[in-house]
């Protein structure tokens, strides 16, 4: 009766977890963080963004491997949200920039003034999905 129990409660978690995982494909510990700039930054010249990931990996766009993707920068916008969390980030958003070649770092020439910086993590397809990995948004004054 006891392993009877046990077998139904394995499955069930079983279950649980499965459809857990495929509203999140991302890992509980995955994180993605600037390394570079810091927040609040002033900068003079190009901006050298530097791209931290914890709990995942790095894979080129178009390479279907579990637990990875490839970084994103929204650059003076917000994450996307709702029903667009499932879709592909735009490809030709000027605020939106995609490594689709597994680079972790660039240099970005940005006019003088405020901006806002974040990261959002994609898969293979651009997905960010539903919750996105995205990084704390940063503010950087360009001069
Ligand atoms: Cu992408």
């Amino acid at each position: 009766m006891l392993k009877v129990a046990t077998a139904a409660l394995a499955a069930a978690l079983l279950c649980f977890s499965s459809a857990a995982w495929a509203e999140s494909p991302w890992p509980a510990n995955a994180k993605v963080y600037f390394i570079a700039p810091a927040d609040g930054a002033t900068i003079n010249g190009k901006v050298i963004v530097k791209f931290g990931l914890s709990g995942l990996g790095v894979a080129p766009a178009g390479v279907e491997k579990p637990n990875t993707g490839h970084h994103h920068l929204l650059i003076d916008v917000d994450p996307p949200s709702g029903a667009k969390l499932d879709e592909a980030l735009p490809i030709n958003d000027p605020h939106i920039k995609h490594f689709g070649g597994g680079q972790t770092e660039t240099a970005l020439d940005l006019p003088p003034g405020r901006h806002t910086l974040q990261l959002i993590f994609g898969d293979a397809s651009h997905v960010p999905h539903d919750p996105p990995l995205v990084s704390e948004k940063i503010t950087i004054e360009v001069k």
